[in-house]
């Protein structure tokens, strides 16, 4: 894996980079700068003077710093990376960067939520988007999909609805990045196409864990076609090696104070300690015969193609492997589009794909202020590209000769057409006939099926917490008429048991019955939609909190601290403040962080070490907290030695991840276990009674 370390984009690298060190301040135009500290002034206390070329200079450029933010994905944090492509995949694609397994693809990637502005909260309840840009030696293509495999709406028109719905209401800009109002749950009521996509924001997915541990989906149905011009329909996924995990509601809603920044902070320092994320892309590969066969329509973005009818083919993997080094720079200007695609590969006629594929140039004309976009360096392909652009606002671009038009005699008619099939883009020549039509297809009026399909195949607990997410966000709903309408005409026609409990929730009367006919899925359950699906292969980077006071026992912590760096986890002491604790043999202690700085949201698991200082633990209400608190969000916990009084002081109950023992090396393997299977559901009933 370290060999592509350093795979850098290659023009980003020679053009782009300023490495200040040891360099002296200048201008913008270079002059070096002997005072950065005072504006030129008549003696001490006299004006400033418009001469002062060097404050103007200064102020103008910090004056106009800010670009617009984007209109939706404001918040994001995006890395380098690489991608790999496994043996075998030309019988499918003729797609470069898929089928050539010698060289990898340098890669950046940007996940971010949708509602919230750039300065809003990581863990709210949304969608993530998932956008790689995958620099080809065919151009550029972008895979811009999100966490969740399908959507709110089938047709891009409906999008500026959709999104003035779900962004704070319009007369106070109230709630910032949530759902839980009134205009969304009012659209999501009179539109029930939306139905399947709000199980998925009410699911687990729409709280994640970290954002090492999301799945990718392409959502729209793409084409893929091979050098003998075979086509096939494609839908694509990646799936984290990571596994799929979630934080618990309380959990949510404590992180976005205590930590706000909590989600891009773990992509951060996963990559800056070398445990670099993986995800495998793969696809359903599928033809428009079988897709013909199917109870619902490939071409609608709010159904997706269960597992049961077309496995997942793996294609490639990829890695991020590389922090940013400007985030301005890079994650605020780098420009996704579905439109950036390339040979091999080509669109559907899903009617939200297509709009996607005007707008997303649309609003980087806006947004990056130029139709030179593409020459921002994080942008730029890397392999060679010649066109007849010419001009424009920023344009960075040198061009030799004289010819600015095709054909031309003047420069030998260069740059030409190619009739390279094998690289060229070529449009697949579909056959499309009819009369222009503003219509919805009759196979899209399917809303229910496949929310009740989603719903049916989640374990107890995740459709416990979907009951939850529903009752909670409609609660924040103050129009009652907008309540009753999510329950009567989305809830009860996905599932009778879900609506009775929201209903019970909000006080209001339980549907007995559905409101449509509705079509049952052909596939009840899929194996493939709960988290539990998507386990991890091992602990790299999850956090361990090690909690001491005076007297603890520093060889229980060397021991746990050498298991960590052996398992790639991070391992850290937690201390009432800052200063080292003395251990029970007059050891000094280093601590790495206070208990009150450093929350229990932020960390997987526990271990509260033994010791000669049981008193000083139980009179400390921040220490019992911090493990009250990891038991209630069903984290792993070690109580070592005496501290497995802790059990009967704090009301626990022993579990598989409440875990007691003399010595940590007896329980290791149980407590990796533990922390692998990331939470332990089953006390999820008994930790109600638990303050929050
Ligand atoms: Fe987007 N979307 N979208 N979207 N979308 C944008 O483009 C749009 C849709 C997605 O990290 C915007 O550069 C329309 C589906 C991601 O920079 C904008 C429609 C999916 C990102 C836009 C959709 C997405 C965006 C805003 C309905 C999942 C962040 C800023 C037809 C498959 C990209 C920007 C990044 C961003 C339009 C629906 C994913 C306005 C019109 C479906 C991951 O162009």
């Amino acid at each position: 894996m370290k060999k592509f370390n350093n795979l850098k984009i290659n023009q980003f690298e020679k053009e782009a980079y300023i490495d200040p060190k040891g360099k002296t301040l200048t201008s913008s135009l270079g002059v070096p700068v002997t005072d950065n500290q005072n504006s030129l002034k008549i003696n001490q206390t006299g004006p400033t003077l418009l001469e002062d070329f060097l404050l103007r200079d200064k102020l103008i450029h910090f004056d106009r710093e800010r670009i617009p933010e984007r209109v939706v994905h404001a918040r994001g944090v995006g890395a380098h990376g690489y991608f790999e492509a496994y043996e075998g995949n030309e019988k499918w694609t003729k797609a470069k960067f898929l089928i050539d397994t010698q060289k990898p693809t340098p890669i950046f990637a940007r996940i971010s939520t949708v509602q919230g502005g750039r300065g809003s909260a990581d863990v709210v309840r949304d969608v993530r988007g998932f956008s790689i840009k995958f620099y080809t030696e065919d151009g550029n293509y972008d895979l811009v999909g999100n966490n969740i495999p399908v959507f709110f709406i089938q047709d891009a028109i409906k999008f500026p609805d959709f999104v003035h719905a779900v962004k704070p209401e319009d007369h106070n800009e109230v709630p910032t990045g949530q759902s839980a109002h009134d205009t969304f749950w009012d659209f999501i009521s009179l539109n029930t196409e939306t139905s399947h996509m709000s199980t998925w924001v009410m699911s687990d997915r729409a709280i994640p864990r970290n954002l090492r541990s999301i799945q990718g989906f392409g959502v729209h149905t793409f084409r893929l076609i091979n050098k003998e011009n075979q086509t096939h329909l494609v839908k694509f996924h990646w799936i984290p090696k990571q596994g799929v995990a979630q934080v618990v509601w309380d959990e949510a809603l404590k992180l976005n104070g205590k930590d706000p920044d909590f989600h891009r902070r773990d992509l951060w320092d996963a990559i800056e300690r070398g445990n670099y994320p993986e995800w495998e892309l793969g696809a359903q590969i599928f033809t428009e015969e079988e897709a013909a066969q199917w109870d619902f329509d490939v071409l609608d973005a709010t159904k997706l193609v269960p597992e049961e009818l077309v496995p997942i083919t793996p294609l490639g993997k990829f890695t991020l492997n590389r922090n940013t080094d400007d985030f301005f720079a890079e994650t605020e200007q780098v420009a996704f589009s579905p439109a950036n695609i390339v040979s091999g590969i080509d669109f559907s006629n899903d009617p939200l794909l297509q709009g996607r594929l005007f707008s997303y140039t649309d609003t980087h004309l806006h947004r990056l202020g130029t139709a030179n976009f593409n020459q921002i360096p994080i942008n730029k392909p890397v392999c060679p590209f010649h066109t007849n652009r010419r001009g424009g606002y920023a344009n960075h671009e040198v061009y030799k000769g004289k010819a600015n038009y095709e054909p031309n005699s003047v420069d030998g008619n260069y740059p030409r057409e190619s009739s390279d099939d094998s690289h060229a883009f070529r449009t697949y020549p579909e056959e499309v006939q009819g009369s222009k039509l503003r219509i919805r297809p009759e196979s899209f009026a399917d809303h229910f099926s496949q929310a009740t399909m989603h719903y049916l195949s989640l374990a107890k607990h995740e459709q416990q917490h979907m009951k939850d997410a529903y009752a909670f966000e409609l609660s924040k709903v103050k129009a009652v008429e907008i309540r009753e309408r999510v329950i009567n005409e989305v809830l009860a026609n996905i599932d009778l048991d879900l609506a009775k409990f929201v209903a019970n929730e909000l006080g209001l009367d339980a549907p007995s019955k559905q409101s449509k006919s509705v079509k049952k899925a052909a596939i009840a359950k899929s194996e493939h939609l709960s988290t539990l699906a998507y386990p991890a292969a091992d602990i790299k980077q999850r956090k361990i909190a090690l909690l001491v006071h005076n007297g603890a026992n520093s060889s229980s912590i060397d021991t746990i601290k050498t298991w960590g760096e052996t398992e790639n986890a991070v391992v850290e002491v937690l201390a009432p403040n800052a200063a080292p604790v003395k251990s029970t043999d007059g050891k000094e202690i280093v601590v790495d962080g206070r208990q009150n700085g450093e929350p229990s949201v932020t960390y997987d698991a526990v271990v509260v070490i033994d010791g000669d200082n049981l008193d000083e633990f139980f009179n400390d209400g921040v220490a019992t907290h911090y493990v009250l608190e990891t038991f209630k969000h069903l984290k792993p916990i070690v109580l070592l030695g005496d501290k497995e009084a802790l059990i009967k002081e704090l009301k626990l109950t022993q579990d598989d991840a409440l875990i007691t023992s003399q010595s940590f090396k007896d329980v290791s393997d149980k407590f990796k276990k533990a922390i692998q299977n990331h939470r332990y559901w089953d006390r999820e009933d008994r930790v109600s009674s638990i303050p929050a």
